[in-house]
């Protein structure tokens, strides 16, 4: 049962990654665009080797409501081009500095530096001219609440929130559990958040249904942090597309510095036994996204 569902799951997050690829392809011509090499820049970040486990999750948590997979993909688009936006930014020197990323030089690396940042900030705000577009929902109230989630789950209150909050524990080298649960759900777990509720917005489903969503959505991105900070220790720059080490190298306190390795991994499988749960409302309709919980703490990048 467990070898068919996760074929299925596989199947699904590659087909969502081909239709994910064509629309921001198409979305994002270079030919009209009055400033050519900003627009290759943002292709560059965007197009390619990622898992689009985000966009995935708004297809999942879509199809929970029967929701036009068309609207699904270009929220799931939008919210893909926030996170590439991150992943540009956070390459940056002065953030953390990185030459490779999903296996190829870094948009800073491969461009310059300027072009890194404007290419990160044309991705920020382009996700919010996709959501915009009727194209995406027909109601301008669902719209609007779409734009309005993704800038909370984006800014100060969400991912740049948990990012600030991040470099300011790293600074003091904290070693406080809470403290590091709290700052990665910000930072890691916001855009989750965002991705597994999309489908409620879309769909306008009750609260309770949301709720579970989200509930669902913290649990998997604290699995996806722990399991980020093992793969960081234990995986090569060749599998994961990226360099490793990076959290030693910056001494940087970890899910392993605090739990131990095993402690970690126990810690990961029991966030995924809990958003397992999260979604009992669901019953078997859910299982795609019971088994995307397995995967964020099998995946080998
Ligand atoms: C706003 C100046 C400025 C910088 C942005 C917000 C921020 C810096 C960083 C936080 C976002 C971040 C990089 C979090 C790390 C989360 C993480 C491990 C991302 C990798 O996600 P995957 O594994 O990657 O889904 P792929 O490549 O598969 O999409």
């Amino acid at each position: 049962m467990r070898v068919f569902t996760h074929m299925a799951f596989l199947d699904e997050l590659a087909k969502t990654a081909d239709e994910v690829d064509a629309l921001l392809d198409r979305l994002m011509p270079v030919q009209t665009a009055p400033a050519k090499r900003v627009v290759e820049a943002m292709r560059y970040a965007t197009l390619g080797r990622g898992k689009r486990l985000r966009p995935f999750l708004v297809g999942e948590s879509a199809r929970l409501f029967d929701v036009d997979r068309q609207y699904a993909l270009r929220t799931g688009a939008a919210l893909e081009c926030i996170h590439c936006y991150s992943l540009v930014h956070d390459d940056l020197p002065a953030m953390d500095d990185d030459d490779l990323r999903r296996g190829k030089p870094t948009t800073h690396i491969a461009f310059d530096e300027a072009t890194g940042i404007l290419a990160g900030d044309g991705l920020l705000t382009f996700a919010f001219e996709i959501l915009a577009d009727q194209a995406t929902h027909p109601d301008p109230a669902v719209r609007s609440r779409l734009v309005g989630e993704l800038a909370i789950a984006a800014g100060a209150a969400g991912m740049v929130g948990g990012q600030m909050l991040d470099l300011e524990a790293e600074a003091r080298q904290s070693r406080d559990l809470n403290e590091i649960i709290a700052l990665q759900g910000l930072k890691t777990g916001a855009l989750f958040g965002f991705a597994c509720e999309a489908g409620a917005v879309l769909s306008g489903a009750s609260a309770e249904y949301k709720c579970a969503l989200s509930n669902y959505a913290e649990c998997i991105g604290l699995a996806f942090q722990i399991t980020d900070d093992i793969l960081d220790r234990e995986s090569t720059p060749e599998e994961m597309g990226k360099q490793t080490r990076k959290d030693a190298e910056a001494g940087k306190t970890t899910f392993i510095d605090m739990l131990g390795l095993d402690g970690a991994k126990a810690q990961a499988r029991d966030f995924v036994g809990k958003a397992c749960e999260a979604l009992t409302p669901f019953g078997d309709k859910a299982e795609i996204l019971r088994e995307a919980a397995c995967f964020i703490v099998e995946r080998k990048r």
